[in-house]
């Protein structure tokens, strides 16, 4: 079937993917890599040509850990020319503090305070490297943040993953860089445990930085759905706190190992609801898919499973308009009451002491239906685009 043009991706959809995704070699716990590597240059070049909008990076991704001086210029000389010629953009970047055996029990939040150190000085380089290029998120995965045992004194972790990311927002401030933190939580994997597990740990964590609008959240649908959550009341809440800096979009099937699928081949009904709330309320940042393809695949799947997660986003988005603008969706809406939730409870002037004079008919109102059963199969019957 021809790719309607509506749906062709364009930088202004601002999607991008991390080098680490489409350049995953497909090693897992059980097997061994199943692709080449990728050269990042490619990387760049293969996703300009389908309509991404950049690329994002760990530093180990774009300039192999313990390199010579030498060889970190040209990597990166390499890959700004790429970024040149292609007009694609760097809006993230990321700090690898996972891999590295020497961060085996976390890195801010290590036991040792000399890898504490060398780990907010591995972080300190590479966002000098980020905002050379451009980029005005830094994303901080806590991967190796956390415990298999509650020996692990995680009161006390805290205030260590405290003191890194108070140093970290003092090294931006005193730099001047234009640059804000966007802190993604996982529950689990590769630790047993995670520090910061979900979008709400991460939220009341902000609270007690030296500067917490400085740090927001990176939230990835995979990971709040390991833990049985509701993405999209993940992101609701991230958005109304003003705290959606970034998003890793992709696909899980419940609660398992953190399969990374491709945005939309999960929970499809999620990714439609996810989409409809990230247009209403206008998320204008970076689309970005954090997932890998499928270790089935050779390098032709790789990059058609690429386009496949910028195509479903724009098909969601195309499904969802159609749902808000169906009359019938709309007089569904009206009976159930949705929009008077946007009325306040108390109206102008009033207080809790007019709540006092108050009559209503309890009965009446605890008979009445709030058809949602109607909504949700009208969302459906868009989705699967059979509605209108
Ligand atoms: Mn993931």
């Amino acid at each position: 079937m021809a790719q309607s043009p509506t749906r062709k991706p364009q930088p202004q959809d601002k999607f991008t993917f991390g080098l680490w995704t489409v350049g995953w070699q497909a090693r897992d716990p059980f097997g061994d890599a199943t692709r080449d590597a990728l050269d990042p240059v490619r990387t760049v070049n293969e996703l300009a040509e389908r309509g991404a909008y950049g690329v994002t990076f760990h530093d180990d991704d774009l300039i192999p850990f313990g390199s010579s001086e030498a060889d970190r210029s040209a990597h990166i000389a390499r890959f700004k020319k790429a970024l040149d010629e292609t007009g694609m953009k760097v809006p993230m970047a990321t700090t690898n503090l996972f891999s590295h055996p020497v961060f085996k029990d976390g890195a801010l939040t290590s036991n040792n305070r000399d890898i504490r150190r060398f780990a907010i000085r591995k972080a300190m380089r590479n966002i000098d490297l980020a905002v050379e290029l451009g980029a005005k998120i830094y994303v901080c995965w806590g991967g190796r943040e956390g415990a298999e045992t509650d020996i692990k004194d995680a009161y006390v972790a805290l205030d260590r993953y405290r003191e890194g990311f108070n140093i970290l927002g003092q090294y931006v401030i005193d730099k001047g860089y234009d640059l804000k933190f966007a802190i993604e939580p996982k529950p689990n994997e590769p630790r047993g445990d995670i520090f910061l597990p979900t979008i709400g740990h991460a939220l009341g964590f902000i609270e007690t930085l030296d500067h917490p609008e400085l740090v927001g959240l990176n939230p990835e649908v995979g990971h709040e759905q390991m833990a049985g959550l509701n993405f999209v009341h993940g992101i609701a809440q991230a958005l109304w706190q003003g705290k959606l800096f970034h998003i890793d979009l992709n696909g899980q099937h419940g609660p398992k190992y953190d399969q990374d699928l491709v945005f939309g081949h999960g929970d499809l009904k999620s990714a439609f609801f996810l989409v409809d709330l990230l247009e209403r309320y206008e998320y204008d940042g970076p689309k970005h898919f954090d997932y890998k393809p499928l270790r089935t695949e050779d390098d032709k799947g790789v990059w058609e499973s690429a386009s496949s997660n910028m195509n479903t986003y724009l098909m969601l988005k195309e499904r969802a308009a159609a749902f808000r603008a169906d009359s019938r969706v709309q007089a569904a809406i009206k009976d159930s009451g949705l929009d008077e939730l946007a009325t306040s409870t108390l109206a102008a002037g009033e207080t809790w002491k007019d709540l006092e004079k108050d009559s209503f008919d309890v009965e009446a109102a605890g008979k009445r239906g709030y058809g949602y059963e109607k909504l949700d199969q009208l969302a459906l019957e868009h989705l699967m685009g059979f509605g209108n």
